[in-house]
């Protein structure tokens, strides 16, 4: 009896918590009905929750698994090299470009906050269907040397020594983490022509910058920043090894392809790409 009255207080608790309302003084018969009801309307409620969670989650993965029309970012080889001395500090300078050569352009935007010398930027990504999908990328830095806006960390140069393999062994210098104004700054003629776009991207705001299909962003030898510093270092063969987004921030079709190995000989002042010896 005591069993009984027990588990009528559970049926009355479990009724009042599902919000079913109790009728005074219950036979057991008409208790238990209330209890099949409420735990048909318990798993009910539950298996619809479970149905729409299902369903949202699927939704999700269609979103991020549709056509992105993503970016590839190539590094080319660097160019105009050469040797030069600034007050004891001997410099090995160089000319950067890089390429996109992928389904989309690099689009870059950051929310315009006027006061600030840094602003974050958002990678802006293109789908087949004209949606856009937006991820963070890095920060718009105001480069003073330059007088306009970079986003950071975007390329990287290392000076390697050569291993018994031909392989980069050890790594004896290399720049700091490269800033740069992103724009379309001369069509890639190695790029496949029948994806080229025209040029979009123009100019070192920090509103947009960007990287079409099928086109080169270049930074002169002259340019500050662009070198590295090879003070001390002895003449002989080593290897520059170029690497652009080297913190993968941005999305791209290809992550595999970001670095390229060029070959030198330095000697003194002077420095001269050779094969690989
Ligand atoms: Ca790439
Ligand atoms: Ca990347
Ligand atoms: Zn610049």
């Amino acid at each position: 009896m005591l069993k009984r009255t027990l588990r009528n207080k559970v049926i009355t608790q479990l009724l009042q918590h599902f919000h079913v309302k109790l009728i005074p003084t219950p036979h057991t018969n008409d208790v238990h009905k209330y209890i099949l009801l409420a735990v048909l309307i318990v798993i009910g409620t539950l298996g619809i929750r479970a149905y729409q969670n299902r369903t949202k989650a699927g939704d999700q993965k269609t979103v991020n698994t549709q056509n992105l029309l993503l970016p590839d970012l190539v590094i080319l080889p660097p160019e105009k090299l050469l040797i030069q001395q600034t007050n004891g500090q001997k410099e090995l300078r160089f000319s950067t470009s890089f390429a996109n050569l992928g389904k989309g352009p690099l689009e870059l935007t950051s929310k315009d906050n006027p006061e600030a010398d840094t602003t974050q930027v958002l990678q802006t990504i293109y789908t087949e269907n004209g949606g856009t999908q937006q991820r963070v990328v890095g920060k718009f830095i105001y480069h003073p040397e330059h007088s306009h806006w970079h986003l950071e960390n975007i390329t990287n140069f290392e000076l390697w020594t050569i291993g018994d393999d031909r392989m980069p062994e050890e790594k004896l210098a290399a720049t700091e983490k490269m800033s740069f104004c992103i724009q379309d700054w001369e069509q890639y003629k190695e790029a496949p022509q029948d994806n080229a776009a025209s040029q979009t991207y123009v100019g070192c705001n920090k509103k947009t910058q960007g990287l079409s299909v099928g086109w080169i962003d270049k930074y002169g030898a002259g340019v500050e920043g662009q070198m590295i510093d090879i003070t001390g270092i002895a003449n002989g063969n080593y290897i520059i090894r170029s690497v652009i987004d080297p913190a993968n921030s941005i999305s791209e079709i290809n992550e595999d392809n970001n670095a390229v190995l060029s070959y030198v000989t330095l000697e003194n002042n002077t420095v001269t790409k050779i094969d690989k010896p």
